[in-house]
């Protein structure tokens, strides 16, 4: 029988108190593991403890800012202590920047790309050596339609994501052999906080014009939510997927096979 189960694993989701990794993390402990999470205050740990709680998941929560190594490191040595040897890890936390690229300061394009790439890799080298002890271990990245598209005003994060997706590929190259499977996972538009901005309702109520043109570019007529990314996670987290390695499975609605509306 195919094995989707997470019984017995451990699980770190980053910057998973809300959004993507809370929902990712959700179906995780829904499929057996037990899930550790961070993020960079104490009150939003302890939000996302209480929504934990509230969905009957024990979740333990630190605070971490994931571009900082040091701190890094002690959490992983923290959630080894307190669960074990993380066998699964999710690179979830994530920030974007909307400024035109000829006003973007060097400085707030570096913070991107220091939290949406240097963060993974960061986070990847500090579980690596733990996994290949164990005999092995799930790395998911999460990637972007940035991994393949760019757009107006993204150009940090698209070069971020873009990066993430062949830092997936090299993870998956480099340590392979040791049974460690690293995918991405490519979610389309979801509705989140980072995503807010792009569905605000405008003054006279109707809809924002990006959210409108997102629904037309989407073949599923609509944006993702974030339990469309719960199945496709548990996948990639499971032994169902031990021989899928490098991938980005996009999770997108169809966007990224869609050319766009023919003009009426
Ligand atoms: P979100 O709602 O903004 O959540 C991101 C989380 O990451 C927040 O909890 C945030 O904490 C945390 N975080 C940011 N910087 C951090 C740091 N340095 N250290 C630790 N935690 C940090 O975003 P989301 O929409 O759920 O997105 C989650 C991931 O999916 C991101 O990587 C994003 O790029 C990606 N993604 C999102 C979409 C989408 O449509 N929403 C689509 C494709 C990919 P704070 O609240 O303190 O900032
Ligand atoms: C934007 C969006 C996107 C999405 C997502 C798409 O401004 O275009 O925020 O980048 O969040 O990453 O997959």
């Amino acid at each position: 029988m195919v094995n989707f189960s997470l019984e017995g694993k451990v699980a770190l989701v980053t910057g998973a108190s809300y959004g993507i990794g809370f929902a990712i993390a959700t179906a995780f402990a829904e499929a057996g593991a037990r899930i550790a999470f961070n993020d960079i205050r104490q009150e939003l740990v302890d939000k996302g403890l209480a929504s934990y709680r509230e969905k009957g998941i024990d979740a333990k929560g630190y605070v971490c800012d994931v571009t900082k190594e040091e701190q890094v490191r002690a959490l992983v040595a923290a959630v080894e202590r307190d669960l074990g040897p993380v066998n699964i890890l999710v690179n979830n936390a994530g920030i974007i920047k909307r400024i035109p690229m000829t006003e973007m300061k060097a400085e707030e394009f570096r913070q991107v790309i220091d939290v949406d790439l240097n963060a993974p890799f960061i986070v990847s080298k500090a579980v690596i050596p733990s996994m290949i002890r164990n005999g092995g271990g799930k790395i998911i990245n999460i990637c972007s339609m940035m991994s393949e598209l760019g757009r107006e005003t993204v150009s940090a994060y698209a070069a971020a994501k873009g990066g993430l997706k062949m830092l997936t590929r090299n993870i998956a190259s480099e340590y392979g052999e040791y049974n460690i499977q690293c995918n991405g996972i490519g979610p389309g538009y979801i509705a989140t906080p980072q995503t807010a901005p792009l569905r605000e309702r405008q003054p006279d109520g109707s809809r924002h014009p990006f959210d409108a043109f997102i629904v037309a570019k989407t073949p599923a007529a609509r944006w993702g939510t974030t339990d469309d990314l719960k199945g496709p996670a548990v996948f990639l987290a499971s032994s169902a997927s031990d021989f899928v390695n490098g991938h980005v499975l996009y999770v997108d609605g169809g966007i990224l096979a869609y050319i766009g509306k023919q003009p009426q």
